[in-house]
């Protein structure tokens, strides 16, 4: 399989995570976010992805995946082992859930396009922006913190997609200098998630295009 990644997107990283706890190898092919406007603007990208965000899965078959709730959910499906949701439909629906507040919730209002768009088009400030940042972040976080069970993962004692997407979120948050300190929960499990190897070679400092 070959990722189209770029190592500080969480959207890839949350992939990379998802692939590693299943086992599968994959080759990295990395799409820099920033330089030259973005090389995820360029034609040959856009062909792979019309979108044009990462990350884009290309599989054996040469069919693309993209979206990543939907290529973990396709790797879930194709590989259960280890499975990524609780056998329970009500635990699958809390572990949903929290996956959600992270990919429907946070992630989308703090996004490269819209802190992008908040600037060029919106003409907003650089402090401006950043508050916008922190505030959805803090207030999906306050949302997260009161939801999680006890540990060591966001689910309990097995690792689930709440956990795959919320290491990426909490990388992100950190980059942007969130405080952290109201969330002794969501940093724990950060902690528990990142002894895992699975997780620690995802991270974006261990990535072929890191910088
Ligand atoms: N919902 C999508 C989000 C993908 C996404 O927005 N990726 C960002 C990086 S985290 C991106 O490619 N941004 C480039 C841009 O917006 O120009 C997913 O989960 O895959």
């Amino acid at each position: 399989m070959k990722l189209y990644s770029y190592f500080r997107s969480s959207a890839a990283y949350r992939v990379r995570i998802a692939l590693n706890l299943k086992g599968i190898a994959y080759e990295t092919v990395p799409v820099h976010l920033v330089k030259d406007g973005g090389h995820n603007r360029r034609p040959e990208y856009r062909a792979v992805n019309p979108q044009m965000r990462v990350p884009a899965l290309v599989l054996g078959s040469g069919e693309v995946l993209i979206q990543s709730p939907a290529i973990i959910e396709y790797l879930d499906e194709t590989q259960p082992d280890p499975p990524f949701l609780p056998k329970d439909p009500i635990a699958r629906a809390k572990a949903r859930a929290l996956a959600d507040i992270i990919a429907c919730d946070i992630h989308p209002l703090n996004n490269t396009s819209p802190l992008r768009y908040l600037k060029r088009a919106m003409h907003q400030e650089q402090s401006a922006i950043d508050a916008w940042y922190h505030h959805w972040v803090t207030e999906g976080f306050e949302a997260l913190e009161a939801l999680l069970e006890p540990g060591p993962y966001c689910c309990g004692s097995a690792v689930t997609i709440a956990d795959i997407f919320l290491v990426p979120q909490i990388n992100n948050a950190r980059r942007l200098k969130v405080p952290l300190d109201k969330f002794p929960k969501i940093v724990a499990i950060e902690a528990a998630c990142l002894a895992l190897p699975a997780f620690e070679r995802a991270r974006p400092e261990n990535q072929p295009d890191a910088e």
